[in-house]
């Protein structure tokens, strides 16, 4: 069978380079975006800051982790006198799953969170899309680390099922939800799904590359940069539409009503 992604697969001086600066550019982003969401907790009403610290605890996950996923690329190639090496340690997927693990929940919990929701429907809600979210990407990792096509294509079809149930979740179980947001913030809200639904949904045709044919050091440039423009959307990009949305409905609330329309 043909391998699609040996660990030691050499990449070209262009690959490297693209795929070390869009590391270095994410951590600093990833950064950046941790201490805004932080910092901006005091501009919005107490009911909206947890949604701030948990978008900015997601993007503090991914700093650290790109941190490691920038070290862990150095380690494996040597750009020097214009030619790459592979230097014979393996450029570590896990970093990016483990990274998975724990953010992709805590996203569907910030979007649930400045949603505010009756305290039943918030747990309720975030147990399950937390529980599909962590499945999916469980399932997710086999194929990733897999050298061949049929095994990437049975683990990341299984992670397709959490997946669509997530989707699902958020046009149908979300969407009764978006109807009863003020009206000042409707249209964010809609905005911040639609960022999640485009976002997320990159994530599958990234990790579909070598069903087409794409291999070895491309493959895994590809795969690398997708999944970064994806996380820099999913995560920064969410945080500071979290962000807009909670400015925006604590000024609101500031005039009286809890802005609910039933
Ligand atoms: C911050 C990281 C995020 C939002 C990651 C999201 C990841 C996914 C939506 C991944 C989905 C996958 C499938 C639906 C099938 C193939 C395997 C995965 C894990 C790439």
């Amino acid at each position: 069978m043909r391998s699609i992604e040996a660990p030691m697969d050499v990449v070209t001086p262009l690959q490297f380079s693209l795929a070390y600066n869009a590391f270095s550019f994410t951590l600093a982003a990833m950064g950046a975006a941790t201490a805004f969401l932080w910092l901006s907790r005091s501009q919005v009403a107490p009911a909206y800051r947890t949604a701030l610290t948990i978008s900015g605890i997601v993007t503090a996950i991914a700093a650290y982790h790109y941190l490691r996923i920038f070290q862990s690329w150095n380690e494996a190639y040597v750009l020097k006198d214009g030619i790459v090496t592979a230097t014979g340690f393996a450029f570590n997927d896990a970093y990016r799953y483990v990274d998975w693990l724990l953010t992709v929940p805590l996203l569907l919990i910030e979007l649930i969170l400045v949603m505010r929701l009756s305290a039943a429907e918030t747990a309720s809600k975030a147990t399950r899309l937390g529980t599909a979210a962590a499945l999916m990407i469980i399932l997710g990792y086999p194929g990733e680390i897999a050298t061949d096509i049929p095994t990437r294509a049975l683990w990341g079809t299984l992670s397709a099922i959490p997946f669509v149930y997530i989707v699902w979740e958020l046009f149908r179980g979300l969407g009764d939800s978006i109807n009863q947001q003020r009206v000042e913030a409707r249209d964010l809200v809609r905005k911040a799904r639609l960022l999640t639904f485009a976002s997320w949904g990159f994530y599958p045709i990234v990790y579909m590359a070598p069903y087409v044919g794409i291999t070895g050091g491309t493959a895994t440039t590809v795969i690398q940069l997708g999944y970064t423009i994806a996380d820099l959307l999913a995560k920064a990009g969410l945080g500071i539409l979290i962000f807009m949305i909670s400015s925006r409905k604590s000024r609101a609330e500031a005039h009286g009503d809890t802005g609910h329309y039933a």
